[in-house]
């Protein structure tokens, strides 16, 4: 972090201090838009646009107390997702302090991006106890000056037994949106995906555009490299462009599962949706000294589909 950015010029990335007193990074851009990051779990919590809109979910019951992973934002899914494998649900990335990366290698992006963040999470004794394997795992958060918010992460192993090691990743980005039930995914249509309701029985999505009448969590396989998240009510449509990160989850826990959460309100399950960039079905093997990088690119455009005008396919492809 350069000492210029530290005083609060803009563009400008400031340390401070967040609820409970955890560490706080705060992200703004010059012409207004902003992003708040967590060390606690390398956690984005907030993203805005220039106008100062909200465009992450997070729950008013979010509890903000290691290690309990802060309900909403960006959680970070390593080195597994959900319960497919031996650790505990969605790994243990999400509830570990990370970071600041002072000194990280260098890293081919687009050098007009000033606005960002390295964080860096290593693990501890105890971690290697849990997940016996040596790794760096860098994380660069950054705001374009459009207001676009850029993930990029690079997993390296540094097991100095010669031994390699898998896992599987997610960006369980919780998306704010009007309601649910106006909400439709685009990108996603004729797909092969596993069916977390049904025993994670393999299915392909049928009809035009994925909407939402029920609980749904969905790992689709092999996505396009763009996705759309089409907002009717606020006329609003994220994007996600995404690399490295081949399958995508579609999560709504719906009325009955969202009050057996504690920490979401009963009826947050209408102002959120998860769709989650990830490597699920083939984990990513390293072998010592190796490193994959991925990448996360999302974008919030103002929609006019409500009257017809904006043509998914051209935010699909465009
Ligand atoms: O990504 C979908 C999912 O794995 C669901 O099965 C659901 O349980 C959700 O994540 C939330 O998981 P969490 O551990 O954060 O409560």
């Amino acid at each position: 972090m350069e000492e210029r950015d530290m005083v609060g010029e803009k563009p400008s990335v400031e340390l401070c201090k967040g609820v409970n007193g955890l560490d706080k990074i705060v992200l703004r851009e010059a012409r207004g838009s902003s992003a708040e990051v967590y060390l606690f779990g390398g956690h984005v919590t907030s993203w805005k646009n220039d106008r100062g809109e909200e465009l992450l979910f997070l729950s008013n019951k979010a509890i903000f107390r290691p290690p309990k992973a802060i309900r909403g934002g960006i959680p970070i899914c390593f080195p597994q997702f959900s319960s497919h494998g031996n650790l505990e649900q969605h790994g243990f990335a999400r509830n570990k302090i990370w970071s600041i990366d002072t000194d990280p290698p260098s890293l081919v992006s687009n050098s007009l991006i000033k606005t960002f963040i390295d964080l860096i999470l290593k693990p501890t004794d105890d971690d290697f106890k849990i997940w016996p394997h040596s790794y760096e795992f860098r994380l660069r958060i950054a705001l374009a000056s459009g207001g676009d918010l850029i993930l990029i992460p690079r997993i390296r192993n540094t097991n100095a037994d010669g031994k390699p090691f898998s896992f599987t990743f997610a960006y369980h980005t919780y998306f704010s949106v009007s309601d649910i039930s106006e909400v439709r995914i685009e990108g996603l249509e004729t797909l092969d995906y596993f069916d977390n309701l049904k025993e994670r029985e393999r299915f392909t999505e049928q009809g035009d555009a994925i909407t939402f009448e029920s609980e749904v969590d969905k790992i689709y396989l092999s996505t396009p490299d763009k996705i759309a998240i089409i907002d009717h009510e606020k006329k609003r449509t994220f994007v996600l462009r995404k690399d490295g990160l081949p399958d995508a989850v579609v999560w709504n826990p719906w009325d009955k599962r969202a009050k057996a959460i504690p920490d979401l309100g009963d009826d947050d399950y209408k102002r959120m949706l998860c769709v989650e960039a990830a490597a699920i079905e083939k984990p990513i093997t390293l072998k010592p000294g190796e490193e994959w990088k991925g990448k996360l690119e999302l974008s919030a455009v103002p929609s006019s589909y409500c009257s017809g005008q904006l043509d998914p396919q051209k935010v699909l492809q465009g």
